[in-house]
């Protein structure tokens, strides 16, 4: 289990869809699209909520062990999970 994973948003998908890593491991979602996109949890226990961006990477360190989901807003189907192990 890594402490860091990437994951890219493409067309409208996030790749990987679903990653896991160690407690308090970080993520990095990078949007090389040109379409903004947005990193929105639900649920309890995730880290802050990446805005909506249309380029560039965010980090976000996870504290908490579990599974959390989380979606773009503006694309349905768009979504994704992080397992914190
Ligand atoms: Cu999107």
């Amino acid at each position: 289990m890594s402490t860091t994973s990437d994951i890219y948003g493409e067309s409208n998908t996030f790749s990987p869809t679903s990653v896991t890593i160690a407690r308090n491991g970080t993520v990095t979602w990078t949007n090389g699209t040109g379409t903004a996109h947005n990193v929105t949890f639900a649920g309890s226990g995730a880290p802050a909520n990446i805005a909506n961006h249309s380029s560039g990477s965010n980090a976000r360190t996870f504290a908490n062990a579990g599974t959390f989901s989380y979606q773009c807003t503006n694309h349905s189907g768009m979504a994704g999970s992080v397992t914190v192990q």
